[in-house]
């Protein structure tokens, strides 16, 4: 759904790095149940990251019922049911990326739900998949194997590093964002205040709101619980407007005092995956990582689990109450 667009005006960010400055922005997209369909394309392309994954079209998806909406909910999810040969092709899953662009913006999620289980990685992150890395990478919910909480992470082209002493809920554990340095693991933050933040422990108390803001000045990203008395209501009743300034501390900030974004990220998609056990070592890839996956306390390795395991992803699913865009 389209909504009209009004003005904003940014207030300066101080002191970048010191101080969140805040903002007013108004809706402008609000994506609910069926509209997933009418905003998201379906990316039945190879898995970037060699994944045991096989994406499905939209029509695909829809007749294996991977993707379900209701005029309220939108489940996305990996095949459960079928056992595969190793020389075949990967799990069926599915990868959406939205229609819109977005520069300047907010994005709320309400997820009830995120997918679970030995060797998944699912991730909710934006980028311009035409322009990559030179336009940017922002991921905002990220994780392997269970393993929890995890992490918010940049990825960019040279010459944008995040500096040591930063206020955020979060624990910073690389800081040059940079594609080409350590093995692209990007400048990430651990979401290490709260244990429900990702896995199991989310999907045990109906999930919650990620958040993310991107300005010039900074990227934050915030996470609330579902039974969080202190979560800002303009952001979990999807108001027309809201006002990050009264949002608190992000769980992950990223100030531009050693990375100029605005040349470091252009227009980017929201892109929503799910894909399993990574093989590629030297790309920053983890759930197929055979230290990662073993020191996650998971059986056997991880193609041979998804391969022949199929009813270990039925927890395989994201579920969305609603995506809000405010610009
Ligand atoms: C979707 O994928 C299926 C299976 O690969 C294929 O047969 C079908 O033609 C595709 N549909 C569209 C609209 O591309
Ligand atoms: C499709 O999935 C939804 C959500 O899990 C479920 O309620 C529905 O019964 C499924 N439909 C079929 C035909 O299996
Ligand atoms: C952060 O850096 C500022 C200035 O560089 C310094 O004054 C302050 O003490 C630092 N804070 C922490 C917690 O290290
Ligand atoms: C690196 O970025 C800074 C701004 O953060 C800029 O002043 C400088 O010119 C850039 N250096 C290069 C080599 O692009
Ligand atoms: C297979 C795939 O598309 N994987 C992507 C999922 O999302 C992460 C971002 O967190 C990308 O790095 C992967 O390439
Ligand atoms: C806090 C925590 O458990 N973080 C984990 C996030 O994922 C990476 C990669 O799998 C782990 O190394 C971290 O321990």
């Amino acid at each position: 759904m389209k909504l009209n667009t009004v003005n904003v005006s940014f207030a300066l960010a101080s002191l970048a790095g010191l101080a969140l400055a805040g903002a007013v922005y108004t809706l402008d997209d609000s994506i609910v149940g069926e509209d997933f369909y009418s905003s998201f394309n379906f990316e039945a392309i190879p898995d970037p990251t060699d994944g045991r994954v096989t994406y499905v079209n939209q029509s695909t998806a829809q007749m294996l019922n991977l993707t379900y909406a209701t005029s309220n909910t939108f489940i996305m999810r990996a095949d459960d049911t079928t056992v595969l040969t190793a020389s075949g092709p990967g799990r069926n899953s599915v990868r959406i990326r939205s229609n819109n662009q977005y520069t300047q913006h907010v994005v709320v999620f309400d997820m009830l739900h995120m997918p679970e289980g030995c060797g998944t990685w699912p991730a909710v992150w934006e980028t311009d998949e035409s322009n990559w890395p030179d336009g940017g990478e922002v991921d905002i919910v990220e994780g392997v194997n269970n393993v929890e909480p995890n992490q918010s992470t940049l990825h960019t082209s040279p010459n944008c590093t995040m500096p040591a002493n930063i206020t955020q809920l979060g624990t910073a554990v690389e800081t040059d964002c940079d594609t080409a340095a350590d093995g692209n693991a990007g400048c990430g933050v651990q979401l290490t205040e709260d244990y429900n933040s990702f896995g199991p422990g989310f999907n045990s108390i109906g999930g919650g709101w990620y958040a993310m803001e991107r300005t010039d000045s900074y990227i934050a990203v915030w996470f609330w619980e579902r039974d969080d008395d202190s979560a800002p209501s303009d952001a979990t009743s999807g108001a027309g407007t809201i006002d990050t300034t009264s949002w608190g501390t992000p769980a992950a900030y990223f100030p531009n005092t050693d990375c100029d974004l605005a040349t470091h990220f252009d227009a980017n998609n929201i892109i929503i995956n799910l894909t399993f056990c990574e093989s590629c070592l030297t790309c920053g890839d983890w759930a197929g990582n055979a230290a990662v996956y073993a020191a996650s306390g998971c059986p056997s390795d991880c193609v041979t689990y998804v391969d022949s395991n199929p009813t270990a992803f039925t927890n395989a699913y994201f579920q969305f109450s609603s995506i809000n865009i405010y610009t």
